[in-house]
């Protein structure tokens, strides 16, 4: 099997999110990939599978999947389209072409930039890389869970793993990957902001909703509707998957913190899940009894994230505190 793209990434204890959670807390460094997120683990696998011949990639992306299907086109020498919304900021369209990619911006959010994505497979002859629905993306995802075994030893379990749901994807890759380990009883809690809930709003109507607009900040999280892989799961029994939102200011008062304590800057789709255990959401979850009182440790996946700098961040404190 050829060499994967993606690294594998440290598994640090953070001090500071296990006095909150009152349980040792895990950080998955996923931030630390190359091209800054988690993604490079499924569209690297995707594109070894089907982009060899390729005579080049497209993507619609809200920014990382985007990120990593360039730096994997760049490493197999062939051409990256990406096309993505015109809500990603001017620091992602910047680190796209610094990856050598060539950028579209298409219509207002993710599912119109898909669409011309879509178009230009068929009139360019291009292969589509999807950023989040395939099968092939969620088994190159689901390594994430096989190194946080690794690292964790035998005798260690997660007490619950902590992801953001965008698309669906990574959920899809989190669940096959506990699968794969025999981790299937490990409750997974499934962060979105309110805004771009497609998920929350699917588990909550007992199928797939269309979301009409996406007006929360975390951009990277906005595709209209989930994955019907995603709703799938949230469907089966065997599988407990905890659907949760936070607001915009908790999702970045999270970011803030990250970047206070960790000394690491993620963008707001990684705020929400770093949120479910600033923000007390984890506490409450036990509370109610959807998690247990005793909690074995929990592992947060930093899915990380290129829409961020400091101009980035000030500009969101301004906007989310006015
Ligand atoms: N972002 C996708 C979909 O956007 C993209 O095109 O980059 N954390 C980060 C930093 C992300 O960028 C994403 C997805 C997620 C989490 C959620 O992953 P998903 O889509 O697999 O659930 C519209």
């Amino acid at each position: 099997m050829a060499k994967p793209f993606h690294l594998n990434t440290p598994l640090l204890e953070s001090v500071g999110m296990s006095k909150r959670a009152g349980t040792t807390v895990y950080l998955k460094m996923e931030n630390s990939q190359p091209s800054g997120s988690f993604k490079i683990r499924g569209i690297g696998h995707f594109c070894q599978q089907l982009a060899g011949e390729s005579k080049g990639v497209v993507c619609s992306s809200g920014g990382n999947a985007g990120m990593a299907a360039a730096y994997v086109a760049r490493q197999m020498n062939i051409p990256a389209t990406i096309v993505v919304p015109s809500s990603s900021p001017q620091l992602v369209l910047q680190r796209l072409r610094d990856q050598g990619a060539t950028v579209k911006t298409v219509g207002r959010v993710w599912d119109d930039a898909n669409a011309e994505a879509l178009r230009l497979q068929r009139t360019e002859g291009l292969t589509y890389v999807p950023p989040f629905d395939h099968p092939l993306l969620w088994h190159g995802h689901a390594s994430v869970i096989a190194e946080v075994a690794a690292s964790l030893g035998p005798g260690e379990r997660p007490g619950a793993v902590l992801v953001s749901v965008g698309g669906g994807g990574l959920l899809c890759g989190v669940v096959q990957g506990l699968r794969d380990v025999g981790w299937t009883d490990v409750p997974i809690v499934a962060m979105e902001t309110a805004g771009a809930d497609c998920f929350n709003a699917a588990v909550k109507a007992g199928r797939l909703v269309t979301l009409d607009d996406i007006t929360s900040e975390a951009k990277c999280l906005g595709a209209k509707t989930v994955c019907k892989k995603a709703f799938e799961y949230s469907q089966c029994s065997e599988l407990t998957i905890i659907s949760e939102l936070v607001t915009d200011q908790q999702a970045l008062h999270a970011v803030e913190t990250f970047l206070d304590e960790e000394r690491v800057l993620v963008e707001m789709a990684c705020g929400a899940a770093l949120a479910a255990v600033y923000s007390g959401l984890v506490r409450r979850l036990q509370d109610e009894g959807r998690l247990p009182a005793l909690l074995g440790p929990l592992v947060v996946i930093v899915c990380g994230g290129s829409s961020i700098d400091m101009e980035q961040l000030t500009h969101l404190k301004h906007k989310l505190q006015a």
